[in-house]
């Protein structure tokens, strides 16, 4: 863009300047950073931007805590010390993309599949995210990357069911009588989420929550459900039954408007209340109630969300939630239905965004990120070359003790982009400095609400950072990749995204479109001009999109039953599908190990991100776990005790909180610190496996077995020596 946005703030000298929070959240919330003698001075919430309403939560909140934090990277690192170390020379940009593209080089020269790119959502945008990056690794040929590591048994399960990520928009949720809260915790995760169930509540909704865990949210509910973790499917199934019992279905709206009811209530009849009180472990007073609730509160909306869907049989749970607004007719209402990813709403031109023609004929393998650390150890063709941006897999990939070897693989070139020295950074052969979100420009599309929000750069780069677009372009011309569309500036990439003839273009970008006779060229760089000047815009998607149907299924319908998964041999209706490990489905591993353990993220931490935020860690303490009573005494174990939690596949030591917050068997592991600085150098990733979900190949972070003891005398003091060191920079 050509200049900043000014808007006048009232205080000469300071500028504010729009922009959008690009962290992987549901919220994307518009910000406003007011600017002073080039410094970037508050980052506050748009009070004008609805999904926003002017709040930020408290990580962002401190945004410039991190922006200007000593620790950040500012210039580029070349390793010193072995893998992992942590050992690095500063170097020139010229140095570092001299040396990485004849590095890559010679590889894409004898076989470009081994290079692997990984990428996940550092940040969210359009332009920083899986914009020039893609366009790099197709032009090389390099292995493609699947996405998995968070939403993707989700996605899938609401794509064999809805068509798509498609759902409410969260802002009628205001208007709901009955909200379920479906393994989410929006007080931590979703905060303006939670404010407009508070909303609701005000005006007489009941609120419920679903989650193992009674949670700052279950415990501001009127309801908790605590079921044990990863019997959802199971739950789902009972309450189709008994809404077919109490006769309760909108059999108007299921005919006219599904596919599979039949199937799905033969299914169903099959579990009453008594069996899913004991898989669940809930009374079963508590199913009938639910789906009275359900079928006779309306309008009743369901806020779904990922932390149910990390077990093996998430997708299938996942199917089976989505189908149940359904059965009681909820879609006809703005109120009504359910929310677990709407990014669906947006539409994107991905080949213009991504080039995936840049690959030609090449038909490059795809490996999984959430197996990173089986990929680096066993991938044949081997990994040769690895490039990391906007991810930290050495703490947020399951069995951190593969990803961590593999990692360590003297033999493999790595490269991580990073604004931070994370541990991935420390098993880096180069680490370049990227800029954050104040220093580049964005366009950001969301899962949780329909707007689209610009992001303007506030402040010049710290250092010699660079933004991903500009590293990827520079490296691209090093390489003599000289394709325009590696040349293609931050705009063009924005703009190129969009698609200009979708029904769904907010309307004031839809008039730009008609004022330049249709889409093209002239029209798409108009229409991000407008987009950047509103700051934001929403999809022009109705309220209540699919009050009459009209999914985006193959047959228009909810789809109980799926005729695209049956073309692949698999069951065309969801079931429950129980966990890999829990005591029921695998007694000899709980015999050894008896505890499941979930690991929610901690509420002042983003993933990993946030964890070196001095003030956000303090908040924090240290690495917690929350253990019933009755586990902790069956142990011999007392609060604030320093424990170990292991399996086989690994350990990690945190602090014990006594909790009945939690069901006695299940224990809480918080999540996602950085090893390095965690008690004993590593997290909670180091004893969840990788053992995938039943649909859409994501990980089973929440489908663990583990035991707790006391931490042998002084493991803590053994900390990694590496918790203060800075890159010599
Ligand atoms: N503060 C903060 N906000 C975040 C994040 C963060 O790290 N910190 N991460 C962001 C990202 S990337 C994502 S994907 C979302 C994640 O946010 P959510 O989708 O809300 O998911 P989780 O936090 O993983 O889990 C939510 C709740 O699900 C419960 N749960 C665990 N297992 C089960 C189960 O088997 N069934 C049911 N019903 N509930 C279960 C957990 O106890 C937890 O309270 O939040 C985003 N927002
Ligand atoms: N045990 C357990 N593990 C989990 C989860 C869990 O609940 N439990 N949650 C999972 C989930 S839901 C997710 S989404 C994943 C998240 O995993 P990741 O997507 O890896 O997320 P973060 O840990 O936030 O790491 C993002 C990194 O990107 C960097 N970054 C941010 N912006 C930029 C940028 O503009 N440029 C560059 N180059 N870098 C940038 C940040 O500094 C940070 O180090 O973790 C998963 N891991
Ligand atoms: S992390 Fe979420 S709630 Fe916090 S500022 Fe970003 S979008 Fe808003
Ligand atoms: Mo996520």
């Amino acid at each position: 863009m050509a200049a900043n946005p000014v808007e006048n703030p009232g205080t000469p000298g300071e500028t504010v300047v729009r922009g959008a929070c690009p962290h992987d959240c549901p919220d994307t919330c518009a910000l406003r950073t007011t600017v002073r003698d080039g410094v970037a001075i508050r980052v506050a919430g748009d009070p004008d931007h609805p999904p926003t309403r002017g709040v930020l939560c408290t990580k962002v909140s401190r945004y410039l805590e991190r922006v200007y934090a000593t620790d950040r990277l500012s210039v580029p690192l070349r390793r010193v010390g072995p893998k992992g170390s942590g050992r690095f020379e500063p170097a020139s940009w010229d140095e570092a993309l001299a040396d990485i593209a004849s590095r890559l080089g010679a590889i894409a020269a004898r076989d470009p599949e081994r290079i692997l790119p990984y990428s996940y959502a550092g940040t969210m945008g359009i332009v920083q995210g899986d914009g020039i990056g893609q366009r790099f690794f197709h032009a090389l040929g390099a292995s493609l990357i699947d996405r998995t590591i968070c939403s993707s048994p989700g996605v899938h399960g609401l794509t064999y069911t809805l068509g798509g990520p498609v759902g409410m928009d969260v802002e009628r949720f205001a208007d709901a009588r009955l909200i379920l809260i479906w393994g989410s915790n929006p007080i931590t995760s979703s905060v303006h989420f939670w404010s407009l169930a508070q909303d609701a509540r005000r005006r007489g909704a009941k609120l419920v929550a679903i989650d193992p865990y009674r949670t700052a949210t279950a415990e501001r509910c009127d309801e908790h459900v605590a079921l044990r973790p990863g019997t959802d499917g199971a739950l789902a199934l009972g309450i189709v039954q008994q809404l077919v019992e109490q006769r309760l279905v909108d059999r108007a709206w299921v005919d006219a408007h599904t596919v599979g009811f039949e199937a799905l209530a033969a299914r169903a009849a099959a579990w009453p209340p008594e069996r899913v009180a004991e898989t669940c472990g809930i009374p079963a007073a508590q199913v009938v109630a639910l789906a009275r609730d359900y079928g006779t509160i309306a309008p009743a909306a369901i806020r779904l969300n990922y932390g149910m869907q990390r077990v093996r049989g998430g997708a299938n749970a996942v199917r089976l939630v989505a189908g149940l607004p359904a059965l009681v007719g909820a879609w006809k209402h703005a109120a009504g239905g359910v929310l677990l990813s709407a990014s669906g709403h947006f539409n994107l031109d991905v080949a213009a965004w991504q080039r995936p023609d840049l690959l030609g004929e090449r038909r490059p393998r795809t490996l999984n990120m959430s197996t990173i650390g089986d990929a680096l150890l066993e991938a044949d063709p081997p990994v040769e070359a690895l490039v990391v941006w906007n991810s930290n897999p050495v703490a947020v990939a399951p069995d951190s003790s593969k990803v961590r070897r593999g990692f360590a693989r003297e033999d493999l070139f790595t490269v991580v982009i990073e604004q931070f020295m994370t541990d991935t950074a420390d098993h880096a052969d180069w680490v370049l400095p990227a800029t954050t979100q104040l220093e580049h420009f964005d366009l950001h599309k969301t899962y949780g609400h329909r707007w689209w929000v610009v992001n303007r750069p506030a402040i010049a780069p710290i250092g010699q950072a660079l933004p991903n677009s500009e590293i990827f372009r520079r490296l691209a011309a090093r390489m003599g990749l000289d394709h325009p569309a590696l040349r293609a500036s931050d705009e063009e990439v924005a703009a190129d995204a969009l698609r200009l003839d979708d029904p769904r273009l907010p309307t004031p970008l839809a008039a730009v479109v008609a004022a330049h006779g249709g889409p093209g060229p002239a029209a798409r760089r108009a229409v991000l001009e407008t987009l950047a000047e509103l700051g934001y815009a929403k999809l022009a998607v109705p309220e209540a999109p699919f009050a009459a149907g009209g999914f985006p299924s193959p047959s228009g319908k909810v789809e109980f039953t799926s005729a695209r998964l049956a073309a692949q041999g698999l069951d065309p209706l969801a079931d429950y599908v129980p966990p890999y490990e829990s005591p029921a489905s695998d007694p000899a591993l709980a015999a050894r190990f008896p505890l499941s353990m979930i690991s929610p993220p901690a509420r002042h931490f983003m993933n990993s991100t946030f964890v070196n935020v001095a003030s956000l860690r303090a908040t924090e303490r240290e690495p917690a776990v929350d253990v019933h009573p009755e586990d902790a005494r069956a142990r011999g174990l007392a609060e604030g005790a320093m424990v170990r939690v292991f399996n086989d596949r690994g350990a990690f030591l945190a602090r014990l909180r006594v909790s009945g917050r939690t069901r006695p068997g299940v224990v809480v592991g918080w999540g996602v610190w950085w090893p390095k600085l965690a008690p004993g150098g590593h997290n909670v990733n180091a004893v969840t496996g990788q053992a995938l979900t039943d649909l859409g190949r994501g990980p089973t972070f929440y489908d663990c077995l583990v035991e707790v003891a006391a931490a042998p005398a002084g493991a803590e003091l053994r900390a990694d020596s590496r918790a203060d060191s800075r890159a010599d920079a």
